[in-house]
């Protein structure tokens, strides 16, 4: 059984809709998410393809390469030979809100059936990869930095991902040792993992264990048969279909409502019973809370609500860091209070949407993006509240 050293895990049900035990893929739940800036590291989502590999810290070495030579790095190396740095960023998965693609007029779609959740905000630290390709010669040529980590099927068959060699060089990959302060956990890839910032998760490759630059994408199955964006026609994919499909790098703009919610699977919840706070009862408010991200290092420019199905907008507060321009890797958390006034006959509809500083806006529905792998689904968040006084 591959699966006998995942770790134990505690308090699952407080924090988790569990999407399955092996291997292990649990989101947080929605009112978790919006609680704190930061995601809690026992709280974070988890996105595990296959086992959580056993790492002997005095045996593990980091091979790193190219066609012509090849270098180890041992752990303590890593962190004695090279500046620490940290930085904040969200890491959300390609999938997160796949659920919603799952609808009557388009079909079904593959993969784990996330609702909100697949996606968090914490602080990484480790050293630039940068630093350590450079330390080897290896930043001069190639076109790519693939990445593989110990969690293999066969030896022959381990997790991997690739970036273009332009976004590895650049100021934020990370080869991370810490998240939130603390040394990383297993699920989420002790002894060290790959951040790349503004990219999709999987592209953030765990329990790193080799580092090639090349002129060619990795070849794992996670680069070449998932995480694409297939035509709209494509029902049944064959590999001619992959092949003429780029991977997915930098994510989207994308946002979702947290709060008010409820302990029930969000997938599972078609109106939402809510009983407004003592705070917003004396306010004579609702308030609605969520978050908010785009890819590629775009800051979130206004998030807004409505309450009438996109004819008219609220803009809410939004809380972000100040970050360098595109190099916004944080997510944003936003707040509104809907007077009770406002509120039309019940149960009523709530929908959100994000605009990113390049103007990049959501779509309103799922028609035009969804695709036979339900990845990247950003249309309009709506939930149907019904509130008992
Ligand atoms: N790395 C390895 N080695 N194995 C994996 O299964 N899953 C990827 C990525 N890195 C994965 C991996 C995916 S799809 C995502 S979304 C993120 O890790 C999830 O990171 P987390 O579990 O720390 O939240
Ligand atoms: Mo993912």
């Amino acid at each position: 059984d591959l699966f006998q050293y995942d770790p134990e895990r505690v308090n699952l049900q407080e924090n988790f809709f569990i999407r399955s035990q092996k291997p292990f893929n649990a989101e947080t739940k929605p009112s978790i998410l919006v609680s704190s800036f930061l995601t809690p590291v026992e709280k974070f989502y988890v996105r595990n393809h296959m086992h959580v590999p056993f790492v002997s810290i005095n045996e593990y070495k980091l091979e790193i390469s190219n066609e012509k030579s090849t270098y180890t790095l041992s752990y303590d190396d890593l962190r004695e030979k090279y500046q620490s740095y940290t930085i904040t960023s969200a890491l959300q998965c390609a999938g997160n809100r796949r659920n919603a693609m799952n609808n009557e007029q388009q079909g079904s779609v593959r993969g784990s059936p996330w609702y909100i959740g697949a996606i968090g905000n914490a602080r990484w630290t480790g050293v630039k990869l940068r630093d350590v390709l450079e330390s080897f010669g290896l930043d001069k040529e190639g076109e790519y930095v693939q990445f593989f980590g110990l969690d293999c099927e066969t030896p022959k068959r381990c997790y991997g991902a690739s970036i273009p060699l332009e976004k590895a060089l650049s100021d934020d990959v990370l080869i991370v040792y810490e998240m939130n302060n603390e040394l990383l956990t297993r699920d989420h890839g002790y002894p060290l993992r790959i951040l790349v910032p503004g990219t999709i998760g999987a592209r953030s490759v765990k329990w790193l264990n080799r580092i090639i630059v090349s002129d060619k994408e990795a070849d794992s199955h996670w680069q070449k048969f998932d995480y694409k964006v297939l035509p709209l026609s494509t029902k049944q994919p064959q590999k001619i279909d992959f092949d003429n499909t780029p991977a997915l790098q930098e994510a989207n703009v994308n946002s979702a409502i947290c709060y008010p919610a409820s302990n029930e699977d969000g997938n599972k919840i078609k109106v939402l019973s809510v009983q407004p706070n003592d705070e917003d009862i004396k306010n004579k408010k609702l308030t609605i809370k969520g978050y908010a991200l785009s890819g590629g290092g775009r800051q979130i420019q206004n998030v807004q609500i409505s309450l009438d199905h996109g004819k008219t907008w609220y803009q809410t507060e939004l809380e972000q860091l100040a970050q360098p321009y595109m190099r916004a890797w944080a997510w944003t958390l936003w707040t509104y209070h809907i007077p009770f006034n406002d509120i039309p006959s019940q149960p009523f509809d709530i929908v959100c949407r994000a605009m990113d500083t390049h103007c990049n806006c959501q779509p309103d529905t799922t028609i035009g993006i969804w695709n036979i792998l339900g990845v990247m689904n950003n249309a309009w968040h709506k939930i149907t509240l019904q509130i008992d006084e």
